[in-house]
């Protein structure tokens, strides 16, 4: 499996395009703000490292992870933005609101990017507890951000 992952990485790695002149929009639920502030950053570093101009990155916030649709399509309509990355921490509660969210925002922003034709990444956190969102927000099990932006770098690259 590493070794399969490997060549894949090996063999994509030409295929990602050059982001300096790329403009990303940044969407981010202020819902956990502590977690959701960690995927952000993880966000903006990992399109800072792949090339992306400072001036390039536009971050907004939302309420909460329900507004990320709305927020993503206010992005993806300006034709200057390239991509957009959608962040957000949906914990499960004694209610069915996380499986209400989440299949909003996931339906949503697929819509969106369909819409748009542009890439939209789905860096939402959907986990049982809050342990384990913050093992995904620079923990045990990396960053989300890091990735959604990955995501959106390696769609652009299509
Ligand atoms: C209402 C709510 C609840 C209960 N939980 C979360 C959550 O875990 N993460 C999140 O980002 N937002 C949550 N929200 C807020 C909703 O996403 C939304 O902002 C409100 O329902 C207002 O539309």
């Amino acid at each position: 499996m590493a070794t399969a992952l490997k060549n894949l990485n090996e063999y994509n790695k030409d295929r990602f395009t050059d982001i300096s002149g790329k403009t990303f929009g940044i969407v981010v639920a202020e819902w956990h703000e502590e977690i959701t502030g960690v995927l952000c950053q993880g966000a903006v570093d990992t399109l800072l490292q792949h090339g992306a101009a400072k001036e390039n990155i536009f971050v907004n916030t939302v309420p909460g992870s329900f507004e990320l649709t709305l927020g993503a399509q206010f992005l993806a309509q300006q034709e200057e933005i390239d991509a957009v990355i959608v962040l957000g921490v949906v914990i499960k509660g004694d209610t069915k609101h996380d499986d209400y969210i989440n299949h909003a925002v996931a339906q949503g922003i697929t819509h969106v990017s369909m819409k748009y034709n542009k890439p939209v990444s789905f860096g939402l956190v959907t986990t049982n507890t809050l342990e384990q969102a913050l093992d995904r927000a620079g923990g045990k099990h990396g960053n989300k951000g890091v990735e959604a932006a990955a995501a959106a770098i390696r769609m652009l690259s299509f």
